[in-house]
């Protein structure tokens, strides 16, 4: 489809979206010229929002305005969306830092306090929690965002969609139920978390008729093992899409195979963090695993993780973001310490949007170091998930053998494989693999089935202890390949 005109549909600082807008139900896109225009027309109006955004934040925030008078710089210093990339990276820590200091939202609080309706924030449970201030009118934004993405996964009207995370403090949830709201879907906020509450969510969908799922990837492998326990197959529970976030996986190609498979349903990528709500700024926007980045609500660079300036089309880095519809708290080249590989935008793909291929397939953080190579925890993931008899979960240690780094990976098996010699040649099996992506040898050790807690939210699969190996190598003796020479 091609698109000649140059003004993009209800594009307007500050945002003021037309609540009773809907596209027929048939339609592709919600915005057909937003989504579909040229990538350097769009670039041209990104800019100008770009401009407006800062100037904003510079009158209304002391943050920004000292962060960016102490880089000697002014927004009317940007002229060109090089010049953008200078501007000096927002780290989660000076947030953090900030409220404590100018409490409770900061004084990257955009807006009057008494404006802010609704309070989310970060658990907290790895230092002080950070609480995200939204007002009024950035609430409508994300609900009209977040419409606009979950139409282009095939969310219609129709549909009832049962939010599966927990209604919380958590932005992912509250961000899927208002565009759900908004696109005139039936929402059901069944939540996650609760004792026994995932027993009840498989009756649930059944008996609600829930054609949708949101939640994340490992929430809904488990969910799958929950419904087969209680004698309901998961394919025939009619979820037909499954969009996720939160965790890699979605597009990871074993967990997503997996899913789509268990419960016969399309499986949709997105997510980025949540104080660049819409979050789902980074979503699919067809069958294809990956997400495009939906530069006009939050404009993305995938940046060098060093230099911190945008890498051609074509690499890995890390994303950075800038929210270009928040009022309240925006976000002005907040560093998101996450890893993908983005490609130039191709009409092809139906919207002219860089595209994330892999999705967010880790964090620098997360990455860890064995015999020289880098490792992602997903890489492991999607190796250990495609083998045959895996039982549905597995842990990634990180150990040491004298003075080497080992990786060790446990793999629960599903009970169907024999005796000592099958799980023997399995391991063996999965090491080799293990050894082909990675570059390195990993030793797997079987476990048996349902050795591990299963999550209801986001998956923690690692632990660094370097001290574990010994003794689980004397637990588990006999039955272990070792497939590091
Ligand atoms: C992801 C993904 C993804 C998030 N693939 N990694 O869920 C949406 C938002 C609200 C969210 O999870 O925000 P939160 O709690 O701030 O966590 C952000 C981190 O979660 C992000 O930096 C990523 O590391 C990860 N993440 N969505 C892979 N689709």
């Amino acid at each position: 489809m091609t698109v000649t005109a140059t003004r993009m549909e209800q594009w307007t600082w500050p945002p003021a979206y037309d609540d009773d807008y809907r596209p027929a139900d048939d339609a592709t896109h919600w915005f057909p010229v937003r989504e579909t225009m040229a990538p350097d027309r769009r670039d041209e109006l990104l800019l100008a929002r770009i401009q407006e955004v800062m100037a904003y934040a510079w009158s209304t925030s002391p943050f920004y305005r000292a962060k960016w008078g102490a880089a000697g710089l002014e927004p009317g210093d940007v002229r060109t969306l090089e010049d953008f990339e200078r501007v000096p990276v927002v780290h989660k820590d000076e947030l953090r830092a900030d409220q404590a200091e100018h409490e409770p939202y900061g004084s990257y609080l955009c807006v009057p306090p008494r404006d802010v309706r609704h309070v989310n924030g970060t658990s907290g449970t790895t230092g002080r929690p950070t609480a995200f201030g939204v007002n009024g009118r950035d609430w409508r934004s994300i609900a009209n965002a977040h419409a606009r993405v979950m139409w282009a996964m095939g969310i219609r009207p129709s549909d009832t969609v049962l939010i599966g995370s927990p209604l919380s403090l958590y932005w992912g949830s509250w961000g899927a139920y208002i565009g759900a709201e908004r696109l005139g879907a039936t929402v059901f906020p069944f939540g996650a978390g609760t004792a026994g509450q995932s027993l009840r969510t498989v009756h649930w969908m059944r008996q609600m008729g829930v054609t949708v799922f949101y939640g994340t990837p490992s929430y809904a492998l488990h969910l799958a093992e929950v419904a087969r326990d209680a004698g309901i197959d998961p394919r025939h529970l009619g979820v037909r899409r499954m969009f996720f976030s939160g965790e890699p996986g979605a597009s990871v190609p074993s967990i997503r195979e997996r899913i789509a498979t268990v419960f016969d349903t399309r499986v949709y990528d997105s997510g980025s963090m949540a104080e660049v709500s819409p979050w789902m700024h980074l979503g699919a926007g067809s069958d294809e695993p990956g997400v495009l980045c939906w530069q006009d609500l939050v404009h993305t660079d995938v940046c060098d993780p060093t230099t911190l300036r945008r890498l051609p089309y074509g690499s890995e880095g890390t994303p950075v973001y800038t929210t270009l519809e928040r009022t309240a708290q925006p976000m002005i080249r907040l560093l998101s310490n996450d890893l993908t590989r983005w490609e130039a935008p191709s009409a092809e793909r139906g919207r002219t949007y860089p595209f994330l291929p892999r999705g967010i397939y880790g964090r620098i953080d997360d990455m860890f170091v064995v015999r020289g190579e880098n490792i992602y925890p997903s890489a492991i993931d999607e190796v250990v998930m495609r083998s045959d008899n895996y039982g549905g979960e597995h842990r990634i240690v990180i150990s040491r053998d004298g003075a080497m780094d080992e990786l060790v990976v446990q793999v629960e098996h599903d009970g169907g494989l024999g005796g000592e010699g099958g799980l023997t040649q399995w391991c063996a099996t999965i090491s080799g693999r293990l050894r082909t992506v990675l570059g390195v040898g990993a030793k797997v050790l079987p476990v048996a089935p349902q050795t591990f807690a299963r999550t209801e939210f986001k998956a923690r699969r690692v632990i660094d202890d370097r001290d574990l190996f010994r003794s689980l190598e004397a637990s588990t003796a006999g039955a272990s390949t070792d497939g590091v020479s």
